[in-house]
């Protein structure tokens, strides 16, 4: 029923409810149905201008994700060993009481925080994560970025100037996608937010053809013209190749952004030493396949290479990064409809803001290092994988005290079993958080936001990376049962205040929430104080508001009447949509002279260590990692009806590497690496290339002191054990999930 106009519910009555699901890149547009205070039902919103009618499990299970009897709704302080629910006044000042002393005695040195995933989805946390990061003078924080997309951070920051100025492939108008570690069937998309995804993905193979480029089968390769299986860790030496050919054969074609590029001849200079001949040995896909791939991108007027995790979490993921984007401008394939192009979001994030000293691309990096392993610092962060390291070691500078937001590094980072030791040596942790899970279980203090769908939503970071320029909002659909309590941003500013010498129940939040507005206002050329003065409220709504109205489609506070503002937004439930990416070169670029950098020297300097990787003796079997559409890292397995089937938390193996050492299917096997050991059954499969096993991270569950009672029933094994912590991409010091040298035996 197109267009038809519903009668929507308001905030906490019974009634239909539309939402914008925040639980992945897809931002699926839902129906709510709530029966007696109750979610009745999630159906997909037909009429959402952005998903269509698209959801999938995760989304429909939101209603059951509220109503967790499990989830947190109270803050808890630990006393004794024992959990105890506090009001919000005694919860502060409990963090007063712990982190004050930290801070007096060490200096805020010793106190750190880990910013988990969610909160790039989360309208509060996203909008104020800024305060916590930039104005509390921890010097040093850890985050997923360095097990996620740093190489990618880096490539764009060395390439246009712009950190978070990601290329997405335009998959609503491509004629050829090569999708090149990413599983979207189960991810729904990364820094790709399409509607739909796989749905766009089989137009794409109606219209043209559909590669995939990954060590598995994937359920996305299933659903592609052709599967390539590579040895994982090899992604950017086909990449070379790729780039050779197109060189040698006079395949390059600089189409429109041939004006802005730089160091295209020294490009051409570097790839010369890398003939398809030279890695298809160690890549494991022919170099006559290698030619043919470089020469159907080349005679595709609209085609594109996609890479993600896989191309990231992996020992060459900058130089694999980068390579994506240098094979997409040499085809011509760059700022342009079917090709790479960047997004233009409705409203700007406090996100992407460049980093002071770095705004120009420039390859400062190592400004300064860890204590323990000297790991130097990256656009501004270190490996996660120093977290445990730091605290466990004595000495001056040693972590004292942490606050994670939203995150659970003890099963999503490497070597996360030796954080779990760690965290007990802290003097004080705090966590905002909404479970009492692997993590969190260590905290003194767990202060909880509201649950999602008490929450107002629009997404901030995720819609740059969206192939549509689309805005929505999204009003709560139930109201919060304490009026009182503090929202996740308030939480945030307290935090802040505290480490910066003001008891947490006494900082003054609206002042410091004024001035990171007027702060925000002024990067826009606005007086804050004029523009306070038009709102009787402040938090994530007015930022919100400011960052639309000063955005792309805004309004400029009356400039523009037609143009947008929150009210409009409110006014249409189902979003706008402004259509499809458009050419943003040069006006996106970041770098001084304007230019697109094809050959940062940063990223040739690595290119020795991948050299040194071709003639490396091969690894008898190595372990790469997967996702599942029901599951969300580590934190949805304790939704019931999203941990319904057979165990998910199995290693993936070759029938014929299962056979030589005499193992069958759901035969328990115990898997070591450098970094540790685990047991977990296994699945033999024909569907994954010789030689590579794949398992799942975000299990382990069922420890002590953890309240989960669904995912303690279905634990699994915490594949990060694994994962060793010094194994990492060298130039972004991102950790190297995928490719690790694994041993398998059947389990005695
Ligand atoms: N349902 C669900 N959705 C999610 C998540 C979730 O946990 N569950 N997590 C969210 C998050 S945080 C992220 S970052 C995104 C990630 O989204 P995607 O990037 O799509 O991640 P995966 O589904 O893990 O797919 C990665 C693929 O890379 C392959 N791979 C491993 N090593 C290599 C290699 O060396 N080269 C190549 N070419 N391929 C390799 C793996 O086999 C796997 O198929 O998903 C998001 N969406
Ligand atoms: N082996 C391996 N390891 C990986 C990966 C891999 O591919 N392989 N992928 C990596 C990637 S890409 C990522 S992003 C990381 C994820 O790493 P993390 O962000 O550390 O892990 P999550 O499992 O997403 O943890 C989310 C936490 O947020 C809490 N939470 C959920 N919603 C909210 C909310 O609204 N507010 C608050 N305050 N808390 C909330 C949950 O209870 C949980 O504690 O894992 C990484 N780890
Ligand atoms: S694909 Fe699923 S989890 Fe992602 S936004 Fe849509 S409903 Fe939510
Ligand atoms: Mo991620």
């Amino acid at each position: 029923m197109a267009g038809t106009r519903r009668e929507l519910a308001g905030v906490g009555e019974d009634g239909l409810h539309l939402y914008t699901c925040p639980l992945c890149e897809a931002m699926c547009g839902l129906e709510i149905r709530v029966e007696q205070g109750h979610v009745a039902g999630v159906r997909p919103n037909r009429q959402d201008v952005w998903s269509h009618g698209h959801i999938c499990p995760k989304g429909a299970s939101l209603g059951a994700v509220h109503e967790d009897p499990d989830r947190i709704r109270r803050p808890m302080v630990k006393v004794d060993g024992q959990w105890q629910e506090v009001d919000w006044d005694t919860a502060f000042r409990r963090c007063t009481e712990l982190l004050a002393p930290v801070i007096e005695k060490y200096g805020i040195g010793a106190v750190t925080a880990y910013t988990g995933n969610p909160l790039a989805h989360s309208f509060s946390l996203a909008r104020y994560a800024g305060i916590l990061l930039g104005l509390s003078g921890m010097p040093m924080t850890y985050s997923p970025g360095t097990v996620d997309q740093w190489p990618k951070n880096l490539s764009s920051h060395l390439m246009y100037g712009g950190w978070w100025s990601f290329p997405v492939p335009d998959v609503e108008r491509t004629d050829l996608l090569v999708i090149m570690g990413a599983n979207p069937a189960a991810s729904q998309g990364s820094l790709l937010a399409a509607p739909d995804v796989m749905g766009l993905i089989g137009a794409v193979r109606q219209r043209g053809r559909v590669i995939v480029v990954d060590p598995v089968r994937t359920a996305t390769a299933e659903r592609a013209d052709e599967w390539l299986p590579i040895t994982p860790g090899t992604d950017a030496a086909l990449l070379l190749a790729v780039a050779h050919t197109l060189f040698d054969e006079k395949l390059v074609d600089l189409g429109t952004v041939a004006p802005q590029l730089d160091g295209v001849d020294t490009l051409g200079e570097v790839v010369a030493d890398w003939p398809p001949e030279r890695v298809a040995e160690v890549t494991g896909i022919g170099a006559e396949r290698i030619r043919e791939l470089a020469r159907e991108l080349a005679a595709t007027p609209r085609a594109v290479v996609y890479g993600r995790i896989g191309t990231c979490n992996q020992e060459f993921g900058s130089l694999a990064s980068w390579l994506v984007d240098v094979v997409n401008v040499l085809t011509g394939h760059f700022d342009v409809p079917g090709g790479a192009m960047f997004p233009t979001a409705a409203a700007w994030s406090v996100t992407v803001q460049p980093i002071p000293g770095l705004e120009d691309g420039v390859a400062d990096f190592g400004r300064y290092r860890t204590r323990v392993r000297g790991a130097k610092e990256v656009l501004g962060q270190v490996p996660v994988s120093c977290l445990a390291e730091e605290i466990a070691t004595p000495g001056e500078g040693q972590i004292k005290a942490l606050i994670t937001v939203a995150g659970n590094p003890v099963l999503s980072t490497p070597a996360g079993h030796r954080l779990d030791e760690a965290l007990d040596e802290l003097e004080a942790m705090i966590s905002i958080d909404l479970w009492l899970n692997e993590t969190t279980r260590h905290a003194d203090v767990i202060l909880p936001g509201p649950s999602p769908l008490e929450q107002p939503h629009h997404d901030d970071l995720i819609l740059h990376f969206a192939v549509n320029s689309v805005a929505n909002y999204s009003p709560p659909v139930f109201a919060r049962p304490d009026p009182d309590a503090p929202d996740e941003w308030e939480i945030l500013v307290r935090l802040t205040g505290l480490c910066t010498g003001t008891p947490a129940e006494d900082v003054d939040v609206a002042a410091i929430d004024d001035g990171f507005f007027d702060y925000l206002c002024f990067t826009q050329g606005l007086d804050g104080a004029t523009v306070r003065a038009l709102y009787d409220h402040g938090g994530p709504e007015r930022t919100l508001d400011l960052t639309l109205r000063t955005g792309p489609f805004g309004d400029r506070y009356g400039d523009d009447p037609d143009g947008l503002t929150l009210d409009k937004l409110r006014q249409h439930p189902d979003g706008i949509n402004f259509g499809p990416m458009v050419p943003r070169v040069p006006e996106v670029l970041g770098t001084s002279d304007g230019k697109i950098r094809l050959a940062p020297p940063y990223l040739l300097e690595d290119l020795p260590r991948l050299a040194r990787r071709l003639t490396r003796a091969p690894e008898d079997l190595v372990l790469v990692s997967r996702r599942h559409l029901r599951s969300n890292n580590s934190w949805l397995h304790n939704v019931a009806p999203l941990m319904k089937g057979r165990d998910r938390c199995t290693l993936l193996m070759h029938r014929e590497d299962a056979t030589r050492r005499g193992i069958a299917d759901g035969d328990r096997v115990t898997v070591t690496s450098s970094g540790g050991c685990i047991e977990v059954p296994v699945e033999v499969t024909e569907a994954i290339k010789p030689g590579v096993v794949s398992m799942p991270h975000g299990w382990g569950h069922g420890k002590a002191g953890t309240r989960l009672g669904i995912a303690n029933g279905s634990p699994g094994v915490n594949t990060n054990v694994l994962s060793p912590p010094d194994f990492l991409d060298e130039p972004s010091g991102n950790g190297a999930l995928n490719g690790i040298p694994v041993e398998v035996r059947p389990a005695s």
